[in-house]
């Protein structure tokens, strides 16, 4: 039996509150009607994620964060902690966001840290790499998503991979099927190296510009265990033909 797929939105920093819970519900419905053959994750800005967790509470859809402070407390002005994601109801929080990593300066051993306290506070680490264009045009893909997995995961991982070529993110551009298989196989090596059989059984998301004329055949690949959808995750219409094609 294979990994069931998980397709989550990553809403980014979009949407009122009354927005994200009309788009909250209309996945919700979408997906009572015509049950997917995938897990779906909601990730919204932090102020809408207690009302959406417990609209969502039990109707199949896990609400997330997007990111959550290495440190379970304390004096850090404007951060959210892990505990006090899983406190509202997030069930995931997607961490090492390339938008993360260039906006905010997050190198590998702050993910690292970060995705040790979601794991301590109970949270499903929904961890993201990927290379840059300048990166991928020099032949180091591999190697730079080999080293961000090496660095970005603490000992006793357990969680979520998502492979975001940062080039394709919100551009319309993706890689190649023959490119994305290859990434996700080289993650999968990596994982179960280093975790075993728990590695193999990890999910590998693939994320950056996947709508719902690309999903099936991105989805259908070796080693693509659902995806991470930004733009698309903000049309419920899209998001749920995304799933319907895992
Ligand atoms: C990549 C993705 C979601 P988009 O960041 O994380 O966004 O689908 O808009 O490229």
């Amino acid at each position: 039996p294979g990994i069931r797929p998980l397709i989550a939105g990553n809403w980014k920093m979009h949407g009122t509150l009354r927005e994200a819970a009309a788009l909250a519900e209309a996945v919700r419905a979408g997906a009572a009607a015509s049950p997917p053959a995938a897990d779906l994750l909601v990730c919204p800005p932090f102020p809408h994620i207690h009302v959406l967790a417990v609209a969502l509470l039990g109707q199949g859809v896990a609400v997330g964060g997007q990111d959550c402070h290495a440190a379970a407390k304390g004096a850090h002005t404007g951060d959210v902690s892990a505990a006090m994601l899983r406190d509202i109801g997030a069930s995931h929080v997607i961490l090492g966001h390339s938008e993360r990593r260039a906006d905010h300066g997050e190198a590998d051993a702050d993910v690292r840290a970060k995705v040790a306290a979601a794991l301590a506070a109970g949270l499903v680490p929904v961890v993201c790499v990927g290379e840059t264009e300048a990166q991928r045009l020099g032949g180091e893909a591999e190697a730079v998503v080999r080293r961000q997995l090496a660095e970005s995961l603490p000992d006793g991982f357990a969680g979520i991979i998502a492979y975001e070529p940062v080039w394709a993110i919100g551009t319309g551009r993706t890689p190649t099927e023959g490119d994305i298989a290859a990434i996700h196989g080289t993650i999968r090596d990596s994982l179960a190296a280093r975790f075993g059989a728990a590695g193999q059984g990890m999910r590998i998301l693939y994320g950056g510009s996947m709508k719902p004329g690309n999903a099936k055949a991105i989805l259908a690949l070796a080693n693509v265990d659902g995806g991470l959808v930004g733009g698309a995750s903000l049309v419920a219409a899209d998001f749920l033909a995304i799933a319907a094609s895992a």
